[in-house]
């Protein structure tokens, strides 16, 4: 613990150190144990062990998340499997996930890195950690709960789900700091409401530490008001570890790095030149010291920036922006990985619909994400027989619902009723929470 708070306020400097050191030792480990990096890293002339300072791993080539599936399962451990303790995944329903293996060691940085947030929200081994981030192969549940248990704080372990159980425990059992995405935070706010209670009294929570998908300051506002705490933006991702990658402190003003374990980058999507700090581009990581899993210039695909300049609590940190969006079109559906492509891959199996399609992403009025596909019937569809188009409405929406975990209403509309546009077609319509 001790040791978190000084390096949580150690000289940036020193902190270099540390990135240098441990990405010296990341970069050779990959470059004699996994056969990928051995490849690129000879392809793009870059030599691991000549690098002597940060800015030499400019020279790395980037890899990529398809990188990462095309060594589907284990092909990207840097250690034998005999060392892998624990293994998650990305909730990628594209077929092949991508797979994060933890040594013992990495599951240790993992509990230490959530646990900031918990430090982050001034918590101690008093706090009852309610975790209701969805436990098992995604990394929310696991994430959190390593956190809590490495804080020394009492955790409740729920998983996501049976809102009404959660708002009883939530109540009886006097948790203190909850972990969940915020739109189910909501939901268990709107929904303890609904049941009569008024979760800002009957609740005794200090704090949330939330993410996994992007919200807006009113929503986090409004969940502030409501469940009367305060609210932590969390970040993270699989392929890197998992929650905890970078977490806001007290002061709301940016996701604290974990900077002595990620070395952070912000690069321009198109170019990939190094953008200076303030700048918003593409943020690309570094393992510093990930034992099975390390990565050298993940793009993440995450667009923010860097804030320029040092937080209010003195911590020595940088700072990342919140998460403006993605580069690619990638959507999150109540917490799972949607891509627009799956959705036309289920349509095309529909001779009776045509390709044009638009998606619309609302919440309804228990703040859960609430997915429209509006899709054009082809001309010869008889559009006159209600019960033919419900028919096949539930057909689609059945096999979307097999196919991406997630329910989705469909809605048939006549040919040439959605909206043509010159340059490329809009395919989404996100209308939560204020994200555009
Ligand atoms: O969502 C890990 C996580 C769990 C983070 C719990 C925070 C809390 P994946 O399922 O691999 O991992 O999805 C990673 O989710 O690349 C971002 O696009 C998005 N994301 C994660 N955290 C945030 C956040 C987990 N705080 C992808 N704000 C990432 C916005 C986020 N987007």
């Amino acid at each position: 613990m001790s040791r978190t708070q000084e390096i949580l306020h150690a000289p940036h400097e020193q902190i270099e150190e540390i990135q240098l050191e441990g990405i010296k030792k990341t970069v050779i480990a990959c470059y004699e144990n996994v056969p990928f990096y051995k490849r690129s890293f000879d392809e793009a002339g870059f030599d691991p062990y000549a690098l002597s300072s940060l800015e030499d791993l400019r020279r790395a080539p980037f890899v990529t998340k398809q990188d990462l599936r095309d060594n589907y399962p284990y092909k990207m451990f840097a250690t034998p499997l005999s060392k892998v303790k624990e293994i998650h995944m990305s909730s990628g329903t594209t077929g092949v996930a991508t797979v994060g293996g933890y040594t013992e060691h990495d599951l240790e940085t993992w509990g230490e890195c959530f646990a900031r947030g918990i430090i982050y929200a001034n918590g101690s081994e008093k706090d009852i950690v309610h975790v209701c981030y969805g436990y098992g192969l995604f990394t929310g549940g696991l994430g959190a709960h390593y956190g809590g248990l490495w804080m020394d704080s009492t955790v409740i372990p729920m998983s996501a789900g049976n809102t009404e159980r959660q708002i009883r425990v939530l109540k009886e059992m006097g948790s203190t700091i909850i972990c969940c995405t915020p739109s189910y935070a909501m939901h268990i706010a709107d929904t303890a409401i609904e049941m009569g209670l008024d979760p800002a009294r009957d609740f005794h929570l200090r704090a949330g530490i939330h993410g996994a998908e992007p919200f807006s300051d009113n929503f986090r506002r409004d969940l502030e008001r409501k469940l009367n705490y305060h609210v932590l933006d969390v970040y993270g991702l699989t392929e890197t570890m998992g929650p905890g990658v970078a977490i806001e402190c007290w002061e709301q003003q940016g996701l604290h790095l974990a900077e002595d374990h990620f070395y952070a980058e912000i690069i321009d999507p198109n170019t990939g030149e190094v953008l200076p700090d303030g700048e918003w581009g593409e943020l690309v990581l570094t393992s510093v010291d990930r034992e099975a899993s390390p990565v050298v210039r993940y793009r993440t695909r995450d667009i923010t920036r860097i804030i320029p300049g040092t937080c209010p609590c003195g911590r020595t940190h940088r700072r990342i922006d919140r998460i403006h969006g993605r580069t690619d079109d990638m959507l999150i559906i109540r917490g799972v990985n949607v891509f627009p492509s799956q959705i036309e891959d289920v349509m095309k199996t529909f001779p009776q619909v045509s390709s044009w399609y638009q998606i619309e992403i609302d919440t309804d009025q228990r703040s859960l994400d609430l997915v429209t596909l509006k899709a054009e019937v082809n001309p010869d569809f008889d559009f006159d027989s209600v019960a033919a188009i419900e028919r096949l409405q539930q057909e689609i929406s059945a096999r979307l619902k097999t196919a991406l975990s997630v329910g989705v209403r469909v809605r048939l509309v006549e040919p040439k009723t959605i909206a043509r546009s010159e340059g490329k077609a809009k395919r989404i319509v996100d209308l939560r929470r204020g994200i555009k």
